[in-house]
């Protein structure tokens, strides 16, 4: 239990934890069943090229999704360069800064344009007022972001693309099993993407779908992501590689059957972590709509340095040294990494870039340690002026 200054690790205490605490850590299923699967993969001889893992998994995402179409892909950042490539975009895309850089990165390699949109300051999510401001004669999209789960304003979003002739694409990738107006996060837009990596509410080890309604738009991207191959030995696009493998498929199955534990796991801890951090002066947990689904995989405080009387970074400096690893998702904004320094100011993104942390969550994280978690945090803005006094300048800018 950790009540005064020096009981924090920073202070001469011992750590919290014996072994860190990651943001991240994979939430893992069924391990025999896995096995099991990978074992008919070998039994099959057939390991990758659209098997029958991957397809299954396919349908089983395109209904969580409530889409026609899924299709599986190597990774999230691969279905997001499909998506680009197949629906023809040029010039620029208005992306959000406040994202990983993967976002804005898609747009680049491609040899397009990011065009950094600004967000809400309490939500974190695109502004749209502020993207209808950044249209101009080059614009083909706007590529939205669910950040952390709580989703962008899909609707408003919607209607200026309408409005202006625009595609829009959702990068959903921290949104899977989400819900926007009672309506599933995979049918906003023109195609949403979705990531499974390790370290998502979803894992494939790697893994990322493009999901969508619109027939050709599927095609393409199912031929796109096969080297352009539309039949044996009929190459219609110029294509890549980049597939989902069988087993990632098999981890990804195995995920799914597990949604209803993760998901249970993660709102505990959201809802300790709220809890436990109430009455905090200057630590507010971003919330989740509870009247929608989510899968609670992010959770995300904002350290007010004024009222906390303490940085963020110092607060992450000190949890870290608690082995409770926070991450800053997402700092700085893309705009401020140096691909994109030329580009204008985004004070909304700035200021939350400045003040988000994540919090570790997920299958890993128990409810006492999540309660360890906030009670550090408590005894760490309690004595805030102390540490401010003790505590070298410089940590507060690591
Ligand atoms: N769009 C958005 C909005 C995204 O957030 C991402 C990915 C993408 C697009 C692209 O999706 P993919 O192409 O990756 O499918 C990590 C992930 O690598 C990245 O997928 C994810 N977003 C991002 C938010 O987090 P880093 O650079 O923070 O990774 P790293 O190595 O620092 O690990 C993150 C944390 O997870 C650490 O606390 C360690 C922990 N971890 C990680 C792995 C891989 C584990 O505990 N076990 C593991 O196996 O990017």
């Amino acid at each position: 239990v950790k009540r005064i200054l020096e009981d924090l690790a920073g202070f001469g205490g011992a750590p919290a934890f014996e072994h860190p605490l990651r943001v991240g850590a994979p939430n893992i299923g069924d391990r025999e069943r896995f096995s099991a699967r990978l074992d008919a993969a070998f039994a099959r001889g057939w390991l990758s090229n659209d098997g029958p893992l991957a397809k299954e998994f396919e349908r089983r995402v395109a209904q969580a999704a409530g889409t026609r179409y899924a299709v599986a892909t190597c990774n999230a950042t691969s279905a997001l360069q499909l998506a680009i490539r197949a629906a023809d975009l040029t010039g620029e895309i208005i992306v959000p800064s406040l994202t990983f850089a993967a976002t804005a990165h898609v747009v680049s390699w491609l040899g397009l344009t990011p065009v950094f949109c600004d967000v809400d300051p309490l939500t974190g999510q695109i502004d749209p007022d502020h993207a209808r401001t950044l249209i101009g004669p080059r614009t083909s999209a706007i590529l939205a972001v669910h950040l952390w789960g709580r989703t962008a304003p899909a609707e408003r979003l919607e209607a200026v693309a309408r409005r202006h002739g625009l595609a829009l694409f959702f990068d959903a990738s921290h949104a899977f099993a989400c819900t926007r107006g009672g309506r599933p996060v995979g049918g906003f837009g023109d195609a949403e993407i979705f990531s499974f990596h390790s370290t998502k509410f979803v894992n494939a080890f790697e893994g990322g779908a493009l999901v969508t309604n619109d027939e050709s738009l599927a095609r393409r991207v199912q031929s796109i992501r096969n080297f352009g191959i539309t039949a044996e030995d009929e190459v219609s696009h110029v294509g890549i590689n980049a597939k989902m493998n069988e087993a990632s498929a098999a981890m990804g199955l195995t995920s799914l059957d597990s949604i209803d534990r993760f998901v249970a796991r993660n709102l505990d801890n959201y809802r300790r972590y709220r809890a436990g951090l109430a009455g905090v002066p200057g630590i507010r947990l971003i919330p989740f709509d509870e009247g929608e689904r989510h899968n609670y995989q992010y959770v995300v405080i904002e350290v007010d340095p004024r009222r906390a009387g303490i940085s963020r970074d110092t607060l992450r400096h000190l949890l870290h040294q608690e082995n409770v690893l926070a991450r800053r998702y997402f700092h700085p904004g893309c705009h401020r990494m140096a691909p994109y320094a030329d580009r204008p100011p985004l004070p909304a993104t700035e200021h939350l870039s400045e003040r988000v942390l994540a919090l570790p969550t997920g299958m890993s994280v128990t409810r006492t340690q999540v309660a360890k978690i906030c009670e550090i945090i408590r005894v760490v803005v309690v004595n805030s002026q102390a540490i401010a006094e003790r505590v070298p300048m410089e940590v507060g800018a690591r």
